[in-house]
Formats: structure tokens, sequence, C-alpha cells
């Protein structure tokens, strides 16, 4: 079987002036089926193992995957946290309800400043799992066991303030089907008095939002260790529990979408602006998660499909 962490290497030259969504039927790839390249993080998943956490999310809207990144990585991660943060300044606040974190220690588009953030964004096992909600099996211009779906956002965060119980679509549809998943990686152990994650169990399946100001008897709490990561529906009913100290350790919150929802930034231009030779060095795949096939074209003569494939790569 076809494992999903490959480094792709373009066998020809860039391809230069075609307008976007022009194939390049010359351009092969070569693939080195490698399981884990030397700078990723988060660890490879056995078939097993997703089959496990996929059975859980249809069911539950949750699951948790144990030691995704090792305790040690995840202490270090923290450390980087930390230095981002004292270094990089105000990260600007969600907007609605969700403003009442306005203060509380965030750092958004962490991927923008160091790339071990960037490479946990973009590969380890959790892509695997999550690929099964969102990849579009009818994409048809990339190898189909290759991710289309595209990161949404990735931000660190010191959780203080409480959430209440919310959903993180504008669409709520009833049944098992989705757009989007995100997940929660602990850079410390996070336990109820920490604020950890609480949600409602198989509200993934619910068609209309929750009501904040409700308690429901079906919310449990999602404790992690140290170097677990929860993934989620993001129509799942979730909350976090108040953090006892007011300060919770680091974790870092990433989201994930279907490749043609509108992009939430353009990492791809940050990236390039401000970490270039780390985007240089990413894979094409890799290349596509960040959003590089999703981009609208500025280019008049550019084909109507909005779906590229790997020569659309910038
Ligand atoms: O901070 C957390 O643990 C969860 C955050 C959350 O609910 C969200 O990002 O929607």
């Amino acid at each position: 079987m076809v494992p999903w962490n490959h480094i792709f290497v373009p066998v020809t030259a860039k391809h230069a002036s075609k307008p976007r969504g022009c194939t390049n039927t010359d351009k092969i790839y070569s693939c080195n089926f490698s399981q884990m390249d030397a700078t990723q993080i988060g660890r490879v998943l056995s078939d097993l193992e997703v089959a496990d956490h996929l059975a859980a999310l249809e069911l539950n809207g949750f699951t948790v995957i144990k030691q995704l990144i090792t305790a040690e990585h995840a202490l270090e991660l923290a450390a980087t946290a930390e230095n981002v943060r004292a270094s990089c300044g105000f990260s600007c606040p969600p907007v609605g309800r969700q403003a009442i974190i306005a203060n509380d220690i965030t750092v958004n588009n962490a991927i923008s400043y160091d790339e071990k953030f960037l490479q946990l964004a973009l590969s380890g096992g959790h892509l695997r799992v999550i690929a099964k909600f969102l990849n579009d099996t009818h994409y048809g211009l990339l190898p189909k066991e290759h991710y289309n779906f595209i990161l949404a956002q990735a931000n660190l965060r010191k959780g203080g303030v409480p959430l209440p119980m919310h959903v993180d679509v504008r669409m709520q549809s009833p049944g098992p089907r989705t757009t989007c998943m995100q997940a929660v990686l602990a850079f410390g152990t996070h336990s109820k008095s920490d604020g950890c994650l609480r949600a409602r169990i198989r509200s993934h399946l619910l068609s209309h939002f929750p009501d904040e100001n409700k308690t429901y008897d079906d919310e449990v709490d999602i404790p992690l260790e140290i170097g677990d990561m929860v993934v989620f529906y993001s129509q799942l009913h979730h909350a976090t529990n108040t953090c006892l100290n007011g300060i919770g350790p680091w974790k870092f919150l990433l989201s994930y979408r279907q490749w043609w929802i509108k992009p939430q930034y353009d990492f791809v231009a940050m990236l390039r602006r401000d970490m270039r030779d780390t985007y240089d060095k990413l894979t094409p795949n890799q290349k596509v998660v960040l959003g590089c096939c999703s981009i609208p074209s500025s280019d008049p003569k550019s084909s109507p499909s909005f779906r590229l494939g790997y020569d659309g790569l910038v």
C-alpha cells in the first residue's frame, strides 16, 4: 500500500509562463515513498491506529491521538512558543462572541515564525485521519492518495478565558459529513483544571448550533497528556473548561478545510515573504495543503476550473 508521507521531487524544470490551469503533460514527479522525513515531528500512525481513530470520530465526533509528539518535543515547542510570543507581539483576537479571548496569550499563524510549527501543521499521522474526511475524492488533478485539503488556522494559545459551547462552521448540517476538521495539540498536560476541551459526545451529527447558556447532560471533558492531540469535527459542540491558574499550558490549534472553501489566510504569500527558504523546502504536496492550489487567479486567461495540479504550484 502507498504510504501518505511522500517526498516528491519534480523531475523536469519548473513550468514557465503557461496560464494557470493548463496541465504540463511532460512533467513527471518521482516519489520517494519515505515514511517520515527528517524534519517531521508528529509521528506516523499505523493503519490499525488510523482505522481506530476514524471509527471513534464517526461515532463520537472526536478522537485522541496519544503521544503524537514526544514529551521532549512538546517541552521544546512550549519554550519556542514562549519565545515567539515574546518577540512577535500582539495577534488580533477573533470578532464576535469569541472576542472574549482578546486578553489571552495567543500567537496567530505560528507557522510563519518557526518552521517546527509549520512542519507540525503539514506532516504527521493526524493528516491521514483528517484526509479521510476532507480529501475530495473527485479532485482528479493530483494522485488520489495525496492530500488536497488545506490548512485554515495554526495558532498557539495559552488559554485563560473558558470558551462557551460553540461550533467552528458557518453552516451546521445533519449527519456525519463535514468540510472542516480541527485539532488541539498539547504542549503540556491539559486536565480539567488546566482548562481542557469539553465536548458534547456525538453532537457532530446534530443540525443545530449549541446554546451557550446551557449545560448539557452529554458533555464530556477531553483531558490531554503532554504530546497528545485531540482531533474533532468542527461542527462538534465544544467548549473549554475554566483554567484554575488563570493561564494554562501552551497548545497548538490546527484547523483544516476542504480545498474549495475560502482560504482563511494566504499562507503561501506569508511564507514566501517571511520564511522563503523554509517554503522552498516544502514538498509539493505540503504546498498544496498550505493552500498553494487554492489561491484565486488574477490571470484573465486562466482556466475556469478552480482546481490545480502540481504544475500550478508557485
Ligand atoms: O483552546 C482550546 O482548547 C479549544 C479551542 C477551541 O475551542 C477552538 O479553537 O474552537
